[in-house]
């Protein structure tokens, strides 16, 4: 019995230094100084981005795309103080989530977005069509899930460009992407409690130092 609860508190350490390698970002206000958006287009087209009252609940942000005739337009709109520095063993993964709502008969593409060496990539791309508030909520999202940003009338990545995670001192940055194609016509939604974690791998000698009391407990307890 003892053993078994060594075991366990081995099996929570383990878990607890896990968990303890995820950093959480988080926004529920979206003040207009912790985003900034950049816009990739084919065609005559503009768009506006900013802080209103219309969140889920209080503040949250609103976009607005206007397209002029068979235009495209894509929004990356990046959360400022979300920043990430890959460290050694690289980054497991990244899990998402956002509060969306658009116009009837107005839809509005809608993806997760990672910045790294000023590429743009993009992951879960759905066509956001609810016109109540609805949560959008990623897996663990891994490289190859994501796709540069490349914005024409009839697409909006390239699958077979990706960012690199186990690009150790690399610096991401996070946030949404919001995009259009067709007009004219100028398409409004809104959005708020945009979180992302970053899920880090544990350095090689962090991992070989916790392996070795779980393979003791393990011994102990086979030798009884
Ligand atoms: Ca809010």
């Amino acid at each position: 019995m003892k053993s078994l609860t060594k075991t366990l508190a081995f099996a929570t350490a383990i878990a607890g230094c896990a968990v303890s390698q995820a950093q959480t970002f988080s926004d529920t206000t979206f003040n207009n100084s912790d985003w900034s958006a950049i816009s990739f287009t084919q065609g005559t087209t503009s768009f506006t981005a900013g802080q209103v009252s219309l969140g889920n609940p209080d503040t949250g942000r609103q976009v607005t795309h206007d397209l002029g005739d068979t235009t495209a337009i894509g929004v990356a709109h990046v959360f400022n103080p979300a920043s990430v520095t890959i460290g050694t063993g690289g980054m497991a993964g990244l899990t998402y989530q956002i509060d969306f709502i658009v116009q009837p008969f107005a839809p509005v593409g809608l993806g997760f977005l990672v910045v790294q060496n000023g590429r743009y990539y993009i992951s879960n791309y759905l066509a956001a069509t609810q016109t109540q508030w609805t949560t959008a909520v990623s897996d663990t999202l891994t490289e190859s899930m994501f796709g540069e940003v490349n914005v024409s009338l009839g697409s909006v990545q390239n699958m077979n460009s990706s960012p690199d995670f186990d690009l150790v001192g690399s610096t991401l940055q996070f946030g949404f992407f919001t995009a259009n194609s067709g007009g004219p016509i100028i398409i409004q939604s809104n959005y708020d409690n945009f979180s992302v974690s970053a899920e880090a791998v544990p350095e090689p000698a962090t991992m070989a130092l916790l392996a070795i009391p779980a393979l003791a407990a393990l011994r102990k307890k086979k030798s009884r």
